[in-house]
């Protein structure tokens, strides 16, 4: 007997028109933020965007261990207890998934359909990571470190854990956290409970959920979600570049209220006060964020950030005349890097900074 999940059916690249009931099922399963939320700092634990690959692991956390395995010189495991005992952070983190933006690319991926909704800041609470890795102690052949969740799966036919991993390098400039609560509560089921890390400034690819295993590896790691998916492709031929950190991009408020299934938004004529959010990875600052009413940019004022890897808020007053109108924002960092107006292309999507557009009629 054929094993369709060993051997599974051809799925096409890229498809375009409608969607179908896969897509459907994972938007479904994996929601995205309500846009109005962007008004906070914190984006509410509830209305956090999920995004997960399998089934949500029902891990009981009185029985929980952390293992530290492979090429570490001192291995030990941890429970749930001695991990809280540790010195405890709170840090705000933007995390955005790196598909957020698939739905604006055409030809689509036949994946997860995010709008634009893919992005929330959290404060985690959990503890640094660097002095668990230096205690377990890596061998000194050791490259890469691996982090493993407990939920296993299947993508194009091949079983595994979900996994990533970060090489030392990487370790020692990026402020990884050992979390097990998000915003003053424990972890909820779905973002990871009881433990995961969270990767800051780098897309949410990397912050593993149901975290269980940590190990030291002498040769790069090769599990799926490092190797066959995450990378940026050009086209499916292309061995791709690893997706890392976050790409410069601000979000707004839709301004006004919605026609229910079209979301276009009905605005008064006057002034408006329009807010939203703009961030980078790698806790590069935002030092510009405009707002264009049918392509003329005006610069919006800037807040200040509530942390180093949290998202900066942005407010602008646009003089609503009657007509209709698409509003967008555009945010550029530190680096002088700004959100293109049109996708990057990326064969899966990854990565799309792009302007958001929302299409607004302003009564007479
Ligand atoms: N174990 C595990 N970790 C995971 C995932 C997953 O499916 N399994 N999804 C990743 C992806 S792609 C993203 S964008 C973030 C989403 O985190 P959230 O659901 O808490 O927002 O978790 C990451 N960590
Ligand atoms: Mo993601």
């Amino acid at each position: 007997m054929n094993n369709p999940f060993t051997n599974p059916p051809i799925k096409p690249d890229t498809q375009d028109g409608h969607y179908d009931h896969a897509e459907l099922g994972l938007a479904n399963r994996n929601s995205g933020t309500l846009l109005e939320t962007l008004a906070l700092d914190i984006t509410p634990s509830g209305a956090h965007y999920l995004l997960t690959h399998f089934d949500t692991p029902i891990l009981d956390p009185n029985i929980h261990r952390l293992q530290f395995e492979g090429a570490f010189a001192n291995p030990f495991e941890m429970n749930m207890n001695q991990i809280r005992s540790l010195p405890q952070i709170t840090i705000p983190v933007t995390l955005e998934c790196a598909g957020n933006g698939r739905a604006g690319l055409s030809p689509r991926r036949y994946s997860m359909p995010w709008g634009v909704e893919a992005v929330g800041t959290s404060e985690w609470i959990g503890t640094p990571l660097a002095p668990l890795i230096a205690q377990a102690s890596p061998k000194s052949d050791v490259v890469e470190i691996s982090f493993t969740g407990a939920d296993y799966g299947y993508d194009d036919g091949v079983g595994h854990y979900f996994g990533r991993s970060l090489t030392l390098d990487q370790l020692g400039t990026l402020d990884v956290i050992l979390a097990y609560g998000m915003n003053g509560q424990p972890l909820l089921p779905q973002h990871g409970a009881p433990l995961r890390i969270v990767v800051p400034g780098w897309y949410g690819m990397a912050s593993v959920k149901w975290l269980d295993r940590i190990g030291a590896l002498t040769q790069p790691y090769d599990g799926y979600q490092q190797i066959r998916t995450y990378r940026f492709k050009e086209s499916a031929e292309d061995e791709g570049r690893p997706v890392t950190h976050i790409r410069v991009k601000s979000l707004m408020v839709p301004p006004g209220v919605p026609d229910w299934l079209s979301r276009v938004r009905c605005v008064e004529a006057g002034d408006v006060h329009i807010q939203g959010r703009a961030w980078s990875g790698l806790g590069r600052t935002i030092t510009k964020v405009e707002f264009a009413a049918n392509g003329t940019w005006q610069e919006a004022k800037l807040k200040e950030r509530k942390g180093k890897f949290a998202w900066t808020g942005w407010e602008h007053t646009w003089s609503a005349e009657p007509g209709k109108y698409v509003l967008q924002c555009r945010a550029t960092d530190e680096t002088g890097a700004i959100q293109p107006i049109n996708p990057p292309w990326d064969l899966s999507g990854f990565g799309n900074n792009a302007v958001q557009s929302v299409r607004v009629f302003v009564k007479a």
